[in-house]
């Protein structure tokens, strides 16, 4: 599952949460981005992300959960990605909701379609942030210590930069971008037109859009190239 990811530069991510029409869906699916990302933070249900599985289904993309609600646990996804919330102080969104999940659904868990993401949410204004109360006042040297904590002692396999909503600091970023070594940096936030996904895809290994989808789907197809055509910059 690793390895799948590796090849990952652009990524939609469709909200189960919001309306999207059948045309806007085959565009975004059709648009050479290299996997559509299911999750949201608030109202993901059983029933609403099983009917965005099917629709995506249609297409030949690979489509991965990001598990954030234990009911909307749905099976048939490609992989599984399941958030831990490293700048909060509330453990249940580090690992308690994980450890409910485990009792609950034990063997029943593939195991082997998991991926971890080591998330820093950085825009406080966002859900996200609300809902898991992480402390997103931090310095480019803090953040860049959490996605440490997440490449080099938790050995994870994805940091993911969460400014959803929001532009981030590209200072902020390439700070952490220069201390993560083997962790896939994920980036997300605010990205609405070809400027942030350039920006974004020269530092990060993924870059992640969401909103812009539900907006201006023609803006949001335009990121794909962009992200694409950007080389990474390779940092000393
Ligand atoms: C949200 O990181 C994603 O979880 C993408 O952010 O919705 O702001 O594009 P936007």
């Amino acid at each position: 599952m690793r390895q799948m990811i590796k090849s990952w530069r652009h990524v939609f991510k469709l909200d189960p949460d919001r309306e999207l029409g059948e045309a806007e869906l085959e565009a975004i699916c059709l648009s050479g981005t290299d996997a559509v990302l299911v999750g949201g933070s608030t109202g993901v249900t059983y029933q609403n992300t099983a009917a965005l599985l099917s629709r995506v289904r249609r297409y030949e993309l690979p489509c991965a959960l990001e598990v954030s609600d234990l009911e909307a646990a749905v099976p048939g996804f490609d992989l599984y990605l399941i958030p831990m919330v490293l700048n909060t102080s509330d453990t249940a969104w580090l690992h308690g909701h994980h450890r409910r999940a485990i009792e609950r659904y034990g063997s029943l868990i593939p195991w082997e379609l998991l991926l971890t993401e080591g998330y820093i949410v950085l825009n406080g204004d966002s859900s996200v942030a609300r809902l898991t109360g992480a402390d997103s006042s931090l310095s480019g040297e803090a953040a860049a210590a959490y996605a440490q904590i997440a490449d080099k002692l938790m050995s994870l396999p994805i940091v993911y930069l969460e400014y959803s909503g929001a532009f981030g600091d590209m200072e902020t970023v390439r700070t952490v971008r220069e201390m993560v070594e083997i962790s896939q940096l994920f980036y997300g936030g605010g990205i609405t037109g070809e400027p942030e996904a350039e920006q974004a895809a020269a530092l990060c290994d993924t870059v992640v859009v969401g909103n812009i989808i539900y907006r201006d789907v023609q803006a949001a197809l335009l990121t794909v190239q962009a992200v694409k055509n950007t080389p990474q910059i390779r940092l000393e």
